[in-house]
């Protein structure tokens, strides 16, 4: 069997912009009901047919890599307490 190529996408943005609105409809062609904050990262996988019905077709496995906007990040420490750290400089 054929390898598929390999995709990866990373969505960028705000907090709040749509980026986890975007990733769930790309991947699963439904509109998400209600959203919660996207805390670090989640990913969604999709095949994707480029130039589907064409002599050109080619199938890609497609990674979409939602990327929290906030600056919150959870951690978790030694004693396994989850921490929620607001972190005011944070940067990606
Ligand atoms: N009007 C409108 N609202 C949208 C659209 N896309 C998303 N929203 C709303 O905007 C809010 C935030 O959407 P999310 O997809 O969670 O935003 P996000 O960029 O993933 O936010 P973080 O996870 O915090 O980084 C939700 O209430 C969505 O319903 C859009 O295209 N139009
Ligand atoms: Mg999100």
């Amino acid at each position: 069997m054929a390898a598929i190529d390999r995709v990866r996408v990373m969505v960028l943005g705000d907090s709040g912009v749509g980026k986890t609105s975007f990733v769930h409809l790309a991947a699963n062609n439904e509109p998400v009901r209600a959203p919660g904050w996207t805390i670090g990262c989640s990913v969604e996988v999709k095949l994707h047919e480029y130039k589907e019905g064409t002599p050109g077709q080619v199938t890609y496995f497609i990674e979409l890599w939602d990327v929290g906007g906030s600056e919150i990040i959870v951690t978790r420490d030694m004693s396994s307490t989850t921490l929620v750290t607001v972190l005011s400089s944070f940067m990606i």
